[in-house]
């Protein structure tokens, strides 16, 4: 066994029972052979199985607008594209999709859309959002999952008294230069106090960054650093996608192999937490990859032919019925791996909300 494989393995060992360093983190963004690579993946594989045992999540989405008033240099829906295909879906046809998708399996619905400027109206009240997640959660009784960009706090309390489990919204870098070029005109701070608003509202919160869009091995610790003190339940990460029509349709999509090394980077940091194995980025073809690194649950399952779009990737896979609970178990099967129950699903988040509410009620001075 030469020297560098020897650091691996010390740094393997430690994960899992106590921090890593900047250091350690930063040599597992590096690794570049093939064995080193799936030493990595196996260990990750390892603490994922140490949580979760065989079982993994299914979340449904339904991108119920992409209308956006923002204009994120990465993303197809950013305002001033006017090649994207924009819909804004009716409360009824939201409530049939999630409908479908509970009967298909799935364990959560995550409701998104763009910053739609309709829901900003009447005192950014989002009055259309908080009713869905009332009526989505009355036709499915399924774990919900908002995913509408930037919100005042007293919405968030209200997504949470309407029945929202989740709220995700993604700072994508912690580099505050390259989000000021990634998220244009938008505010950092907002974005993240946004998050820290939701904790203390009893939301579970889903952080996530992107990869390929010009950020640095140390950028990437840095922003693992953040998310820890962040708090998330949910962590992520996606590969760029260039879109048609946006200032970033000329880059190049990045290796995948630096999204599945993030994956099981973060698997080892948080060990106990959710990461995603998103369908978004390579359609059912990337699940399993990104499953073998570490990841424990399948997003972005749409039902086909209802209209809906993905967000990276707006159309593959879903009118031929591959991002769906159907198209994803045999995959899941030969891997050994099985869907959790709804029960293990709800169960997982009741515990860490009822976390959440002791830890804001101790803040608060209250005992719970
Ligand atoms: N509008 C809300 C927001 O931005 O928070 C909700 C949409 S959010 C689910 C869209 C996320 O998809 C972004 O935060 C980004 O991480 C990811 N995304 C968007 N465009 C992408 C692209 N071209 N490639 C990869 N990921 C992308
Ligand atoms: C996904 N397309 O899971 C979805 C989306 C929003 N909460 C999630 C990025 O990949
Ligand atoms: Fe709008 Fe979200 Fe796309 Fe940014 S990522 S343009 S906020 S839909």
């Amino acid at each position: 066994m030469d020297h560098t494989l020897s650091n691996l393995d010390r740094i393997l060992q430690k994960a899992g029972t106590r921090s890593l360093t900047r250091k350690d983190v930063e040599y597992l963004l590096k690794i570049d052979t093939s064995d080193q690579l799936e030493l990595l993946f196996e260990a990750a594989r390892h603490l994922r199985d140490r949580y979760f045992g065989k079982k993994i999540f299914l979340y449904g989405f339904v991108y119920f607008s992409t209308f956006c008033r923002n204009d994120c240099a990465f993303c197809y829906y950013r305002r001033s594209n006017d090649r994207s295909y924009r819909y804004r879906k009716s409360a009824d046809e939201v409530i049939a999709a999630a409908e479908r998708l509970a009967e298909s399996g799935v364990h959560l619905i995550d409701l998104t859309s763009g910053e739609d400027p309709l829901m900003y109206q009447d005192d950014n009240c989002h009055s259309f959002l908080i009713d869905l997640i009332e009526g989505v959660k009355k036709h499915t009784g399924l774990s919900i999952m908002v995913s509408p960009g930037v919100v005042a706090d007293d919405v968030l309390q209200a997504f949470v008294s309407a029945g929202a489990d989740w709220y995700a919204c993604y700072q994508e870098t912690y580099n505050r230069e390259l989000f000021r070029n990634l998220r244009l005109h938008q505010d950092y701070d907002l974005r993240y106090i946004t998050k820290k608003q939701a904790l203390n509202r009893g939301l579970l919160v889903e952080e996530g960054i992107l990869c390929g869009v010009g950020e640095t091995v140390s950028d990437l610790a840095f922003s693992f650093e953040m998310m820890k003190e962040l708090g998330a339940h949910q962590v992520r990460v996606m590969s760029f996608v260039p879109q048609q029509g946006t200032p970033m349709e000329g880059r190049s999509t990045p290796s995948r192999l630096n999204e599945l090394k993030i994956i099981a980077v973060l698997r080892l940091l948080f060990p106990d937490r959710l990461i995603p194995a998103s369908l978004d980025v390579d359609g059912i073809t990337g699940l399993r990859s990104r499953i073998e690194a570490g990841a424990n649950v399948v997003t972005s399952i749409i039902p086909p032919s209802l209209g809906l779009a993905g967000v990276a990737q707006s159309k593959k896979d879903i009118d031929a019925g591959f991002r769906t609970v159907q198209g994803v178990l045999p995959e899941l099967d030969r891997m050994g791996l099985r869907a959790a129950s709804r029960e293990d699903y709800a169960a997982w988040v009741l515990a860490e909300r009822g976390k959440l509410r002791y830890r804001s009620g101790k803040i608060a001075g209250v005992c719970q």
